[in-house]
Formats: structure tokens, C-alpha cells, sequence
């Protein structure tokens, strides 16, 4: 990842990750946290007993491979000849940067928390956690096995998973609504709420990195110069941008509506044709729901835009843009039919957020149901598009258009993408249906 910027002399102090010094992180630490390699996790793994049950006590001719390909963690594969699974470690700081933005480690406590419960509501699309280790930022889980893949690259070679709406949707509408006032009461609720409020080092690396920087000057800001520098020059300087964005940040750091993964792109979620698995919930925490749906959609639409500059001789990628289209619209219109099921199904708990006795007349469930999903859907809208725009003029792109090799090529992608997102952000309250945003998407460029 290239992290210059032609505006970072620019940069204010205040403005940078807070930087220590060249003296590394202090590592071992009387916390009880050591940074594992391989040959050290292969030790750790024969003290701890729930690990040396999951190889079948077998642990002698253990293979253990790096494969952390993410932005901020190590991630281990450990496959014996019993047994497997994958081990992830949290260290002190943002791997893609460095030891310069130190970042709490306490994430991997965040992400085992929400991976447990998370999998407790839906344990078809959530890894297994066998073993969380706190002071090592440590977590254990079940190793999805080839030939699962990312699905982002999954898109990027132009597979079609014909029950990916299917089961996001499902995983969205059970996360969302079961951990919302739909369903809890405010008791619950808070409790929860108040627990996950200790993830703040990742709440505020998203909200400088996702509503912030893009729309001003910042060290770490890149984008393919010299393409896209008017257009990343054009978003610091639109006010009607500024003032949307500002609100769905207020929302982010103001809306404890439920948990959300807090960071739902398509690399995040790992794919077969007919297996769907969620991971990486770091930034878990109780923010609001369009953020993740916003965040799956945002990732498809981005996914849309980068299929030309894969297009070839052989394959023009046509019908796969469709297919993009198709389940961009598939997965939102089977988040809302289950979602509203199971508020529907759950209308006599003890969720304080409509109780029984006073919205009891069916047409005003309906009424009720229909404003909450409207705005759920124009949130959604807003958050996909923030984090569209990110991808492109911020610090962490997405490799759907880092692969595309002719700058060229890659900037009339991107371009097409950043309008897009400019556009939803701007008008999504006059949006009503999910097609309405695929003609949109098509208007930008046609299929
Ligand atoms: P980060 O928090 O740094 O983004 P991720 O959780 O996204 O790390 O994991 C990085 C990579 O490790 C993923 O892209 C995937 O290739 C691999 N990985 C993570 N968890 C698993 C798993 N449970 N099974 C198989 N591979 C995994
Ligand atoms: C330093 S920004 C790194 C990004 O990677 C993670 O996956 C999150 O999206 C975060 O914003
Ligand atoms: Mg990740």
C-alpha cells in the first residue's frame, strides 16, 4: 500500500495518527501481552489446552502459516494432522501503517466478544470461536477452509454466488434485529451498549478515517494522481458533501441503535458457492445498522464499477455487472422482507422500542415498520456511500480497483464510483426502492 500524498507537507500536527517514537512499542509487557511468530505460537498452542484438543492432541508436526492480508492484524493458519484452525493476535498498532499509529489491542477483546455473540445469533454465517485470550489479544476460530476465499477477489474474478443475498440478509437482519430495542429492553440494552462503548480506538480511527479525512487535507490520503486530483480536490471542496457527511457522523457516534459489525466490507466476509462466513467484527460496537448494510452494499456497488477494468477479450464482464446489480438489489429487499418478519414474529416481547400495548392495531405495526425501513434504508444509502468515497481518495483502498494495473483505466473506475457515491450521499432521501438505485448506479455507467 503506497501512503504518499501530494498534500501531506501540508498536514497540520494535530491532524496525524498521534506518532510515537522511534523506539519501538514496547512488546513484552508485564500485561502479559508477547507478540507470537510462528515458531512461538507453536509453543503457545501446546500450553493451552483448549488448542491442543481442537488438533485431536495432536501437536507434534504442526504447520503454522502467516496470512494476515488485512489492515491491522497477524493472521496464523495452523493445520495439524487432527485438527486445524486460525489464530489472529491483535498487536499494539495499525499493521498498514506501522509502529507510528499505535492502535489498542484491546480490539481483539471487541472482536471475540462480538464474534460470540454474533455467532450466537447466527451460527450459519459466523465463525466458531474456540479460544479468546485477553491479555494476549489473542482469538482462536475455526479455519475456513479453502476453498472458501475472500470475496472480494471472489468478485474480482467475476464469481457468481448465487446464495450470497440469501445469506447476508440473513445475517444482517438476525444481528441487527436481535441486539436492537426491537427486540431487548432498554435494561439490556444498555448494558450492552455501555460495554461495547469501550471500543473507542476503532470507533474514532473510523470516524477520522471514513467521515473525516477524505474531505480535507491528510497525511495519509492518496488516490491515482494525476487522474483523480481535481476530483478529490472537488470533494474537499463541496459544502453539500461536508454538511451530509457531518450528519452521518453525528449518527455514527450518536446512535446506539444496534450491534454492528462495525466494518462489514467484502473483505470480510469469506465465500463457496454455497457457504457465506462473516469475520472481523473489530469494530464492533452499538452504532447504527445502515452502517453495516451500507457498508456490504457500498462494497457491491464498488465491486460494479471496478468490473471494467477487469473486462477482456474474453470476457466483457457484462453479465457479471448484471449479476453484481442483481444482488445488490436482492440483498436488500430480503434484509427488509426478514427483518420485518422477525419484528413481526417478536411483537409481544419485551422490546421497549414499540411496546405491544400501545402499537397494537396492525395498521399502525405497518406504519411504524414502513418509517423505520425507510429510514434504515436512506441511512444505509449515506453510510455505503461515505464508505465508497473513502476507498477511493482515503488511506485504505480496495484491491477491486488496486488490481486493475493501467492507472488509466483504474481512475475511470474509480471516477465512476466516487460520482456514484457523491450522488447517493447527496439525494438518497429521494430514493424509495432499491431499483431505483440500480437505474441510478446505471445511469453512472451502463452494464
Ligand atoms: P484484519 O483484522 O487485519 O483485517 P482479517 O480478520 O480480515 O484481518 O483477516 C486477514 C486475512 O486472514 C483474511 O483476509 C483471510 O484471508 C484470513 N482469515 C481470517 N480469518 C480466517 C478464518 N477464520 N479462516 C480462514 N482464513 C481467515
Ligand atoms: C487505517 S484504516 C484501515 C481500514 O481497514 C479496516 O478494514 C477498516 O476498514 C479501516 O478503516
Ligand atoms: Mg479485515
Amino acid at each position: 500500500m503506497q501512503l504518499s500524498s501530494t498534500d501531506s507537507h501540508r498536514l497540520e500536527k494535530s491532524q496525524r495518527p498521534v506518532s510515537c517514537s522511534k523506539t519501538l512499542i514496547p512488546m513484552d509487557s508485564s500485561d502479559g501481552f508477547r507478540p507470537l511468530d510462528g515458531k512461538s505460537l507453536g509453543e503457545y498452542i501446546k500450553k493451552t489446552p483448549a488448542l491442543v484438543a481442537q488438533l485431536g492432541n495432536q501437536v507434534d508436526d504442526l504447520t503454522i502459516k502467516e496470512v494476515g492480508d488485512g489492515n491491522l492484524n497477524f493472521v496464523y493458519i495452523v493445520t495439524g494432522p487432527a485438527g486445524s484452525f486460525v489464530v489472529k493476535q491483535a498487536l499494539p498498532y495499525v499493521r498498514c501503517v506501522g509502529e507510528s499509529w499505535p492502535m489498542t489491542k484491546e480490539r481483539a477483546y471487541f472482536e471475540a466478544l462480538a464474534l460470540k455473540g454474533q455467532g450466537h445469533l447466527c451460527p450459519d454465517h459466523v465463525p466458531e470461536v474456540y479460544h479468546f485470550d485477553r491479555p494476549m489479544s489473542l482469538i482462536a476460530m475455526r479455519y475456513l477452509k479453502p476453498p472458501h476465499i475472500i470475496l472480494r477477489k471472489g468478485l474480482i474474478a467475476g464469481i457468481e454466488y448465487p446464495l450470497l443475498a440469501q445469506h447476508m440478509a440473513e445475517y444482517m437482519s438476525r444481528t441487527l434485529f436481535f441486539t436492537s430495542l426491537l427486540y431487548r429492553s432498554t435494561t439490556e440494552h444498555r448494558r450492552a451498549v455501555a460495554e461495547f462503548c469501550g471500543n473507542v480506538g476503532l470507533c474514532r480511527l473510523t470516524e477520522q478515517v471514513v467521515f473525516s479525512d477524505p474531505y480535507k487535507v491528510a497525511q495519509y490520503n492518496h488516490w491515482t494522481s494525476p487522474y483523480l486530483d481535481h476530483d478529490a480536490e472537488a470533494i474537499r471542496e463541496d459544502d453539500v458533501l461536508k454538511i451530509e457527511v457531518a450528519g452521518l457522523k453525528s449518527m455514527f457516534c450518536e446512535r446506539a441503535q444496534a450491534l454492528i459489525h462495525g466494518d462489514l466490507h467484502t473483505s470480510s466476509v469469506m465465500v463457496t458457492i454455497d457457504s457465506t462466513q462473516v469475520i472481523d467484527p473489530e469494530f464492533a460496537f452499538y452504532g447504527p445498522m445502515g452502517f453495516d448494510i451500507g457498508a456490504f452494499l457500498g462494497n457491491l456497488i464498488l465491486a460494479y464499477f471496478a468490473q471494467d477494468g477487469h473486462a477482456d477479450e474474453g470476457n466483457d464482464r457484462k453479465a457479471y455487472k448484471q449479476w453484481v446489480l442483481g444482488t445488490i438489489e436482492e440483498t436488500w429487499n430480503l434484509f427488509q422482507k426478514k427483518f420485518i418478519c422477525l419484528w413481526d414474529e417478536h411483537k409481544d416481547g419485551n422490546g421497549d422500542a414499540y411496546p405491544a400495548s400501545i402499537y397494537n392495531k396492525p395498521e399502525l405495526q405497518r406504519l411504524v415498520q414502513q418509517k423505520y425501513m425507510t429510514e434504515l434504508f436512506h441511512d444505509s444509502l449515506g453510510f455505503g456511500a461515505a464508505k465508497m468515497i473513502r476507498r477511493i481518495v482515503g488511506i485504505a483502498h480496495v484491491e477491486d480497483f488496486e488490481a486493475i494495473a493501467d492507472a488509466g483505466k483504474r481512475a475511470f473506475c474509480e471516477r465512476g464510483a466516487l460520482d456514484c457515491g457523491k450522488l447517493l450521499l447527496k439525494e438518497r432521501h429521494q430514493f424509495r426502492t432499491i431499483s431505483q438505485v440500480i437505474s441510478a448506479i446505471q445511469e453512472v455507467r451502463p452494464c
